[in-house]
């Protein structure tokens, strides 16, 4: 075996600059790691415990695989985590029982994207060559990502469409705000046309036709009552609510009320992804034929994961100003 530092240092330089097949050193033969266009994917099963891996099928049949367990990962399925707190998990010396493993293997045939993902692995493909990591560190930087949300809040109000800013001074802006006047009459509920209100020029509901839409507006029918007096928590008691002609009180200028503060606030729930960025420092893996060869890396990049939708609740940090 190479002395370590040696071995380090001619593989960084090999796997930067060259990419190789094998190399003639004694009996060292490695494959070159080609996953490079490979996706990373993860297996959640419940619990703590994940595995992450890349399969590569063109020109060879390889996958990495790191099966993990740490307290900050998500119990969702498809999240990996849900924190954006840096994650530092070491590769321990002995793999015989660990939680923290990461695996090279070479096959003799197609790799089914399946694999990693079953209780009880195949029989086929056959593992030709298999590298275990012996050493390093996993590093897992992981940060909020909207690529594909359109409207994080799902109160109808596209992002590129809400009003910049936080309209109701609760300190949740308007683009996160699923009550954006916060009269607790949701934005989506203020929005929907009924009992033929009128609209405003954007076409959108302003039942007291003050130009202001609904769902900015804390007083929808200009009865000089602001709505958040005129509900209870999102008209969760509709009989009390409504007139004779069945017509929120809300938006009935003429009905006589009567009115109690409702102190309680909607919970405010939008819509999240994390795209969690995952390398290992020092990586040294050890082939298992038992020659003891090791491959080592200063800084593996072993790739990005980008969780499916998370639900978020963000808390209020004022109390909403504009319908008191
Ligand atoms: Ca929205
Ligand atoms: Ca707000
Ligand atoms: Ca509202
Ligand atoms: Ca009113």
């Amino acid at each position: 075996m190479l002395e370590m530092k040696t071995m380090r240092n001619y593989f960084y330089i090999i796997f930067l600059f060259l990419g190789f097949t094998s190399c003639n050193d004694g009996d060292i033969i490695i494959n070159n790691f080609e996953f490079e266009d490979s996706a990373l994917k993860s297996c959640g099963k419940a619990g703590k415990s994940k595995v992450l891996y890349k399969i590569n099928n063109d020109n060879v049949f390889e996958t990495i695989s790191l099966k993990i367990t740490n307290p900050g990962f998500s119990e969702v399925e498809g999240v990996l985590t849900a924190s954006t707190e840096e994650i530092r998990i070491s590769l321990p010396a002995s793999n015989s029982t660990s939680d923290a493993k990461l695996v090279y293997r070479t096959y003799d045939g197609e790799v089914p994207l399946v694999y990693f993902c079953q209780d009880i692995p195949p029989s086929s493909p056959k593992v030709n060559e298999e590298f275990l990591s012996v050493g390093g560190t996993v590093v897992i930087k992981t940060a909020e990502n909207f690529e594909g949300i359109t409207d994080r809040d799902s109160d109808g109000v596209p992002d590129v469409d809400e009003k910049p800013g936080d309209t109701d001074g609760d300190g949740i802006l308007d683009i996160l705000d699923v009550d954006d006047d916060g009269d607790n009459v949701l934005t989506r509920t203020e929005r929907a046309t009924a009992h033929n209100d009128p609209v405003n020029v954007d076409g959108e509901r302003d039942t007291d036709e003050d130009g202001k839409p609904n769902y900015l507006d804390p007083d929808d029918d200009g009865d000089g009552v602001p709505t958040k007096f005129e509900v209870t928590l999102d008209l969760q008691l509709p009989t009390q609510n409504f007139n004779e002609a069945n017509v929120a009180l809300y938006l009935d200028r003429f009905s006589t009320n009567s009115f109690t503060e409702v102190t309680e606030i909607l919970e405010n729930t939008v819509r999240y992804k994390y795209r969690s960025i995952i390398t290992i420092e020092d990586l040294q893996l050890q082939n298992q034929n038992g020659t003891g060869e090791e491959i080592s890396f200063d800084v593996y990049e072993l790739g990005e994961f980008t969780s499916g939708l998370v639900d978020k609740t963000i808390t209020p940090t004022t109390t909403s100003t504009t319908s008191n």
